[in-house]
């Protein structure tokens, strides 16, 4: 059995290896794959030793499986994709916790229905939520003193060029800011100390990537002169969500990574060309990994040293190289790593930057002291930095760490995980041909984009578990018609071989993640009332206000019942219905749906939210609990009379 199935797996990866590369190929691809293919000596001399790991590996690795009752050790928070919202599972096991609705709709919690959730999304002249749609790639948390505080996520939003941050104490967005000038916002992260006053050992800003290139400012002006398009690195204030400055590059920018000395921030450029074809953004051998001088930066605002563009008022500098040639004054440095780049990952001994290739098989490790040394004016050429560049098989993307020396880093076209020791790495690059750098070869099912390992972003990456977010999933679950789900691979990684223990299916289209030691993180588990000004304290004073055409229902729940078992309204009025939840118990979570309305919402326990609709239907509308609360929880109701 096991034999059999690692056979045909093998089969299937090579097919669907192969296909991937052809169609690449029949777009103008070959040129970067084959070169790929040429100086794959170690990457074709281990591939056998990788099939030979394909065997599913039950009874063997550490068991993933939680028992009834039993918690898991770690969370992980998982990007949706063009889901729009953010997703938690419990991990080893793979159990889906929560969804966290982000910039989608949400009607389980009435995220896009709700005064709050609509204040946060930003709305429209009438009212509607300002965007119904997003895509979340990446989600990166906190930081204090090099490893996770437990405050606050971040997820980006490439469509509206968005970044939300979630609060890590109840799991809910509660901040979303636009970033002006920019569009396809891709990679994000939070720096782990501030770059200016080195004291304060936490986040205090966030970084962001933008991908596609516009003019600036883009309002119908140059709009066929893509020489005049230009693409804006984001500084955003962690607590504030202000942005703070903008920094422009040549070239574009991918994913991000910070230093934990706080002062460095990088970005992969897959488009140094500026192109606005796919032909033209691969038609450079190299593109790069543009490192920013936070401090300077900063220093360039204060000094008045900025533009603004267009109607924003966000300073943005100049981050040129032809405006940054001097190192000792320099805001960018521009270190060339091979084609299109995919993908920056910062080690957890806080001293390498890995790129990944993506059409280069190789990655790219960037010692930041030296990148450090280069802006001092110290090392004479910026190829220095490069302490490695090494090839590790086909089209490596995003690389995880062990905190025991050793990188991991998933091969899309491979469709495989390779195992990788840094310094073993540093010194094949460095001329010592005996150095054995990959140290294990593991095929996943399939075409792994992201992984990451548990606190693998963190000084205190502890080498247990790594998750693969694999981009097709085949015939690994059952068949559900044409959309398949993604599969979330996961891989013991405590011992010298990588164990494949478990599938985990997900909704597409998770791309980031990171694993969080569950100690990192305490959560409220009931509200405040104090922090609802609306909040209705006393359900004696549950009410119908009037004021002209507006009406507002002051409304309490506590199980079995609403406060107010009527409340009338005349046609036209416009009505707002505040409701807190009286309930104290943990989990006794009530909802509150009206007919026809379009109105559906969740309050938890001692939490305040409110609706606003137009009463536009004369009737008679049972106001009912969408949640289950009670025994009687059917009979929970109220009703909502609309008089014409
Ligand atoms: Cu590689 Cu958006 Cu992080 Cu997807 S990106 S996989
Ligand atoms: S009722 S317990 Cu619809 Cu059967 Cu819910
Ligand atoms: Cu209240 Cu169901
Ligand atoms: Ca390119």
């Amino acid at each position: 059995m096991a034999k059999e199935e690692s056979v045909s797996d093998l089969s299937r990866r090579q097919f669907l290896g192969t296909s991937t590369m052809l169609g690449l190929a029949g777009i103008g691809l070959s040129a970067g794959l084959s070169a790929c293919k040429d100086g794959g000596a170690q990457a074709a001399a281990d591939s056998s030793a990788g099939a030979a790991a394909t065997a599913p590996a039950h009874g063997a690795g550490h068991n993933p499986h939680k028992l009834p009752g039993q918690l898991d050790d770690y969370y992980g928070l998982w990007s949706g994709g063009h889901s729009g919202e953010m997703r938690v599972l419990g991990l080893p096991s793979g159990r889906e916790i929560k969804r966290i609705p982000v910039f989608n709709m949400d009607c389980m919690s009435g995220w896009g229905i709700t005064n709050e959730s609509k204040a946060i999304l930003g709305t429209k002249p009438d009212g509607t939520p300002k965007y119904m749609v997003g895509d979340t790639h990446h989600v990166h948390a906190s930081y204090a003193k090099g490893t996770y505080d437990g405050r606050y996520a971040w997820v980006n939003d490439k469509i509206n060029s968005r970044l939300a941050r979630i609060r890590l104490d109840t799991f809910e967005c509660d901040k979303i800011t636009e970033l002006p000038n920019v569009q396809g916002f891709h990679g994000i992260f939070p720096d782990k100390r501030d770059p200016v006053d080195q004291n304060v050992d936490h986040t205090t800003r966030v970084f962001c990537g933008s991908e596609f290139h516009i003019p600036h400012p883009n309002d119908g002006r140059d709009l066929e002169s893509p020489e005049k398009y230009g693409a804006l690195f984001t500084c955003v204030d962690a607590e504030t969500m202000e942005v703070r400055w903008q920094c422009k590059v040549d070239g574009n920018m991918d994913l991000v990574a910070t230093s934990y000395d706080g002062k460095l921030a990088a970005s992969n450029q897959y488009n140094t060309e500026n192109g606005i074809h796919y032909e033209d953004m691969m038609s450079a051998e190299r593109d790069a990994c543009v490192f920013f001088n936070i401090a300077r930066i900063e220093q360039a605002v204060k000094d008045g040293k900025f533009k603004t563009v267009g109607d924003s008022k966000v300073p943005v500098v100049d981050g040129t190289k032809a405006a940054n040639a001097d190192p000792k004054t320099a805001l960018t440095a521009y270190v060339p790593v091979p084609k299109n780049p995919h993908g920056v990952n910062a080690s957890p001994d806080a001293k390498y930057f890995i790129c990944a290739g993506k059409l280069s098989p190789t990655a790219t490790v960037i010692e930041l002291e030296k990148v450090l040394a280069w802006f001092d004016g110290k090392l004479d050429d910026i190829k220095k930095t490069i302490a490695a560049e090494v090839e590790l098989g086909l089209g490596p993307l995003h690389t995880a760490f062990d905190g025991r020396g050793n990188a991991y880093t998933t091969l899309f076209l491979d469709s495989q995980m390779v195992k990788w020791n840094v310094a073993e790495a540093i010194k094949f690059y460095g001329g010592d041909k005996n150095a054995k750098y990959v140290v294990d070869r593991l095929d996943v099912q399939f075409q792994p984009g992201h992984t990451n390992a548990s606190m693998s972003e963190t000084r205190e990456a502890d080498g247990q578990w790594l998750a693969v977010g694999c981009k097709f999933s085949k015939d690994r679950f059952l068949p559900v018609g044409p959309l398949h789900p993604e599969n979330e691979q996961l891989v013991d990684i405590s011992g010298d071989k990588m164990i494949h223990v478990a599938d985990h299916p997900v909704y597409p289209e998770p791309h980031d993640f990171i694993i969080v030691k569950r100690d990192k993180i305490k959560t409220r588990q009931v509200y405040n009332l104090d922090d609802f000004p609306l909040a209705l304290k006393d359900p004696k004073e549950s009410r119908v206000e009037r004021h002209g055409n507006k009406v507002t229902i002051h409304l309490a729940s506590q199980a079995p019942a609403f406060s107010l078992r009527e409340f009338k309204v005349k046609k036209g009025d416009e009505v707002t219905v505040i409701l807190t939840n009286l309930d104290k118990v943990e989990d006794l979570t009530h909802g509150f749906a009206i007919p026809k309305y379009n109105v559906n919402f969740i309050v938890n326990p001692q939490e305040t939210k409110s609706v606003t609709f137009k009463a536009d239907k004369p009737g008679i509308y049972w106001c009912y609990c969408t949640h289950f609360c009670h025994a009687l929880h059917l009979e929970m109701r109220s009703r909502l009379i609309v008089e014409r």
